[in-house]
């Protein structure tokens, strides 16, 4: 007879919809996975990708035991190990390097494989380890980091909008945002506005899928978009239609930022954005008039020189529209601010201050010869495939007296660089709870079936590593449910009634926020309390592509691409099929002067190094703008690169945020 069940789980990717899904389980096996139909925000679909994920979990290249390298740093070649004789290996390795060098010598970088608060980001899994050892810290800044800053300088968070509440909007403004890729479960919303009759602008450098679909795009220069909000703002005053109530008594800093508005009119910021300036007038007439105005801005405009300052801006348009007041109005740039969760790290086992490496300056770290790092121990992440200057990450991971050690699913091409692979259980095999980023729900994942091969957890790893090392101390050995418990006793009101025994049953639960849910209806979580304008520097920061005369004349964006998660994915071999290799958009007037024509095989190329792809002609993007998506796999690439071969190791104005849209390109024939 077979006995059949569903298990609730999570998505776990870096994606801000976390769906809830359910597994079927046959005789212990995993066979179905589909999206949950009771969770309103997943309403039964996941996605193009994780429609695969089931099939991926059981695909013929997974990582099912430990494994030593055997040939050179870069080859791939490893024999099969116990993991006694990885931990053995481990604890003697990190035994010499924490006595020769410090603990500071080992630097746990951690990325956004999974975001769970147990196994993953959320949590900084593992940190409690890394603290008993004296480890660096790893600054977690790729993805975010600057827009989350610029937004808190203005906002005090980077919370906002409910996603939910563009349901109610009658101005949409898709910001720097491909959401029909990057986060689909919006659309239904805002379709829903639509059905009320709002209108929806799509502001990208590309004629984006989204942008298809909204009623109007505004195909924005790359990195100019504060001077967009401006010149909007002076519009608004334009209009006289400023909220007057809401900036006296919810703002501060009003004269000074007004001040800076009046410098940018229309016609100014149609030079710099390249938008013409009536269609910059039409829609600063169109937000001046129309309650409530949502703004759905994501990661996309951040990735700049000016990433930072230009969320910050952005985030002043519903201080002087007032837009704060309504359901509906505001600002959505992730939910995460608004998740009184903790992530229960144990600073107290630090012996005392430990140096902090940052993620977005891997290649820079690994050149550090001063206080060099001995041992990097990379989980999941793929920095071989997504962190900036890969040529030069390539360089640092080929030293000798470094001991690389990588817990995966999948052989990367960081895995070919590492001494030690450790494997990773997928999500259908772990415990985890999750948040989204782009709602207000907690998500459970309840382990659907037994881990594959001899694969483990992070967290059972760390326990392992440390029972090796012989470490005594109890927080190191908590269990996983243990640590979800610490994580939800935080005694905030939003987690009133939300347990691990419910999240168990339930599979997911709404924070206990009002629905719908206006922020800052009680004040701004700033030193003042208001929204704070703030024209600290220049309001608006060129981007570096406007800013640099060199050979390299067009400006590359590679944002994110629709059949795979960051890297993740990116050895599907039928998603790899979809995406059809790596691609670069070039308008005709700069193929035609260049000499190259549609379909050909060029070379992408600056000083950091080169990238072979296929050109597509296209109207999606203007003169001067070529586009390409991150995620594919350097290795199964001709030329074994993708596009952060191309992207400089160079930081955003705020919290050194990479740059990903904000290089320099050149485009040739390939020879
Ligand atoms: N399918 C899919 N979904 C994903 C991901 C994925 O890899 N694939 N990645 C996930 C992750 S990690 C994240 S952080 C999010 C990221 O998702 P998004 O926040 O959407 O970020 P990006 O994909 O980097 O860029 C979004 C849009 O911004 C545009 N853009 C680039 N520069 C500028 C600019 O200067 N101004 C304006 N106005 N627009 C600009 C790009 O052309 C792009 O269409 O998506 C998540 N979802
Ligand atoms: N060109 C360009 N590059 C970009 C971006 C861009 O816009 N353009 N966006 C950036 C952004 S937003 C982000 S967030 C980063 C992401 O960069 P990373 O954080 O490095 O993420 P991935 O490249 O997706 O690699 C994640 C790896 O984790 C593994 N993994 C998944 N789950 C687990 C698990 O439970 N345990 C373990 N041990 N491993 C697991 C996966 O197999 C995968 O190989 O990329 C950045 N790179
Ligand atoms: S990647 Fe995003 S949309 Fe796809 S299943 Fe995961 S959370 Fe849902
Ligand atoms: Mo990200």
């Amino acid at each position: 007879m077979t006995r059949a069940l569903n298990v609730l789980g999570a998505c776990p990717l870096d994606c801000p919809d976390t769906c809830s899904w359910v597994v079927k389980v046959e005789d212990g096996e995993a066979v179905g996975l589909r999206g949950n139909r009771d969770h309103p925000y997943t309403r039964g679909a996941l996605c193009v990708k994780v429609n695969r994920y089931l099939e991926h979990t059981k695909a013929a290249d997974r990582i099912l035991h430990p494994m030593r390298r055997v040939g050179p740093k870069g080859s791939g070649r490893f024999e099969r190990i116990t993991w006694d004789e990885a931990l053995d290996e481990i604890a003697r390795r990190l035994t010499g390097i924490i006595d020769e060098f410090g603990g500071e010598a080992i630097w746990p970088y951690q990325g956004t494989g999974t975001l769970g608060y147990i196994q993953g980001e959320s949590g900084y899994a593992g940190r409690r380890l890394w603290n008993a050892l004296g480890a660096s810290n790893h600054d977690l800044n790729i993805c975010a980091r600057a827009g989350n800053i610029g937004l808190t300088r203005t906002n005090g968070t980077p919370g906002g909008m409910d996603p939910e509440t563009f349901a109610l909007s009658k101005l949409i403004l898709l910001w720097g945002t491909n959401t029909l890729t990057s986060g689909h479960h919006l659309w239904k919303f805002i379709q829903e506005a639509r059905a009320g009759g709002a209108h929806v602008v799509a502001i990208d450098p590309i004629r984006t899928r989204t942008a298809d679909q909204a009623d109007e795009h505004l195909a924005i220069r790359p990195g100019t978009d504060a001077a967009l909000a401006l010149a909007l703002m002076h519009v608004v005053l334009d209009e006289g239609a400023e909220d007057r109530d809401y900036l006296e008594n919810h703002t501060t800093g009003w004269d000074d930022f007004e001040r800076e508005i009046r410098k940018y009119p229309p016609k100014v910021a149609a030079e710099i954005t390249g938008i013409p300036e009536k269609d910059i007038r039409a829609l600063g007439v169109r937000l001046a008039h129309t309650r409530p105005t949502g703004i759905r801005a994501t990661m996309g405009i951040q990735r700049h020189r000016g990433g930072g300052t230009a969320m910050r801006t952005i985030a002043c348009i519903p201080g002087v529209t007032g837009d704060w007041k309504h359901p509906g109005g505001g600002v959505a740039y992730s939910t995460s601010g608004l998740v009184p969760i903790q992530a229960d790290t144990r600073p107290d086992l630090l012996d005392g201050p430990v140096r902090t490496l940052t993620m977005t300056r891997l290649a820079d770290g690994l050149e550090d010869t001063e206080n060099p790092v001995k041992c990097l121990w990379v989980y999941a992440a793929n920095p071989m495939g997504s962190t900036s200057d890969q040529n030069r990450i390539r360089k640092g991971l080929l030293r000798d007296d470094l001991f690389t050690v990588v817990m995966e699913q999948f052989p990367t091409d960081t895995v070919d660089y590492a001494d030690i692979v450790l494997p990773a259980t997928m999500q259908f095999e772990h415990t985890d709870l999750h948040h989204g980023y782009g709602h207000m729900y907690l998500v459970w994942n309840e382990p659907a079936v037994p881990p594959a091969g001899e694969c483990l957890s992070t967290t059972e790893t760390f326990r392992r590593v440390a029972r090796r090392l012989g470490l005594t101390e109890p927080a190191l050995y908590d269990s996983d449910l243990e640590i979800a418990e610490q994580l939800l006793s935080g005694g905030h009101a939003a987690l009133d009634g939300i347990t691990v025994e419910r999240l168990r049953r339930e599979g997911w639960a709404r924070l206990n926020y009002p629905a719908p849910f206006v922020p800052f209806t009680e004040g701004f979580p700033t030193a003042s309390g208001k929204l704070e304008f703030v024209p600290e520097n220049e309001g608006y920061v060129p981007p570096f592509s406007a800013t640099v005369d060199g050979p390299y004349k067009l400006a590359l964006i590679t944002p994110a691409a629709h059949t795979f998660l960051n890297t993740v994915f990116g050895n599907n071999p039928e998603l790899a099929r979809r995406a059809g290799g790596p691609k670069i958009l070039v308008n005709e007037k700069d193929a035609a002067g260049r000499g190259l024509s549609d379909g050909q095989r060029v070379r992408v190329f600056n000083d950091n190094g080169e990238m072979i792809a296929h050109l597509e002609i296209s109207d999606r993007v203007a003169p001067g703008v070529v586009a390409t998506t991150k995620g594919s796999w350097p290795k199964l690439n001709p030329g074994r690169a993708n596009v952060n071969a191309l992207v400089d190791e160079r930081d955003a104005d705020m919290g050194r945020g990479a740059v990903y849209h904000d290089n320099l390109v050149e485009i040739a024939a390939l020879g």
